[in-house]
């Protein structure tokens, strides 16, 4: 029987599961090269720790593993239902808010080793966490496809950590009564997304009205393995403002609202990091709750010991 120590957190009600021990050992050296041990050698931790029985579609995973690059503190390596992300923002307000709880993480400044590069994150007197998450640019704008029972879907491609096509105009409500339809939407969103060349497109995010007063606007976004995202998304949030950035609509330094389709807030603002290259470093604020600390346990005789994929 193996045993994994996790401490689970929700961050605006997305799910984080933070892996503490008995995780895959993945060795050192650069984290790309530790991800790619992780897919390679490994996949059926990650299906165990994040899948049903003992996860649903929606968990985040989060494996603390020691930093690479110089300067780090720790390092972590994120992963959903489907395989590893690249950086997580409701991930690393979680793994913050997990480690603070453990009384391992005082308030202040930490930073943190990604695959795909170095974040850094303030821990608040108050709990909330701030992100300063990797350089974050629009590579593509208002490009149209043509999305199967859907016509002309017009969007930007943009990075935030993870890879976005961003929606603005579309005919959808952003509320979790239309869940069924924003899902199949952005699903083949994606998909049409993928066949124009871009660097591959994992998520899919709508744009809407915020519901509550104070919010500059609210979101759906689409996670690779086709859940739906409960928070505002981290990495989504800095992709839009890269747009809004790229667009002159939103300044340096001024705040941004981020609802998300359950209702969740992040407060974001950005500062330039390369104008010439349309590049900002987005900074998330949020604020995550600890739920559940436990041991999972993996018994080679049950038949879904290792999960059921989705
Ligand atoms: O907050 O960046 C994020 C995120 C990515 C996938 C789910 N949440």
């Amino acid at each position: 029987m193996k045993s994994i120590h996790v401490l689970d957190s929700h961050t605006g009600g997305e799910p984080t599961r933070l892996v503490l021990a008995g995780g895959p050992d993945l060795g050192t050296g650069p984290l790309t090269e530790r991800v790619a041990r992780f897919r390679r050698h490994f996949d059926a931790y990650r299906s165990a720790i994040v899948n049903e029985p003992r996860g649903s579609d929606t968990v985040v995973g989060a494996l603390l593993v020691p930093p690479h690059r110089a300067g780090c503190d720790l390092g972590v390596i994120y992963f959903n239902n489907v395989g590893p992300l690249g950086m997580c923002g409701h991930g690393t307000i979680g793994l913050v808010a997990s480690l603070a709880h453990l009384g391992r993480l005082p308030p202040g400044q930490v930073t943190i080793d990604t695959s795909v590069g170095a974040v850094s994150a303030t821990l608040h007197n108050n709990g909330a966490v701030s992100v300063d998450n990797v350089p974050s640019w629009r590579q593509a704008h208002a490009v149209t496809l043509q999305v199967p029972g859907h016509g002309d879907v017009r969007g930007d491609v943009a990075w935030g950590g993870n890879w976005f096509f961003l929606v603005e105009t579309h005919p959808f409500r952003l509320e979790l009564a239309a869940l069924e339809a924003l899902t199949d939407f952005t699903w083949r969103v994606r998909q049409s997304a993928n066949t124009q060349g871009f660097p591959e497109v994992d998520h899919v995010e709508l744009f809407g009205p915020p519901a509550q007063p104070g919010a500059d606007s609210r979101n759906f976004v689409l996670c690779p393995g086709k859940a739906y995202d409960r928070s505002p998304c981290g990495t989504g949030t800095s992709a839009k403002l890269a747009c809004l950035a790229a667009n002159g609509t939103l300044p340096a330094g001024a705040p941004w609202i981020q609802e998300s389709v359950i209702g969740s807030r992040f407060s974001a603002h950005f500062r330039w990091h390369d104008q010439t290259k349309g590049q900002v470093i987005p900074t998330i604020t949020g604020t995550a709750h600890v739920c559940a600390e436990s041991t999972l346990l993996l018994d080679e005789r049950d038949p879904f010991c290792w999960g059921i994929p989705p």
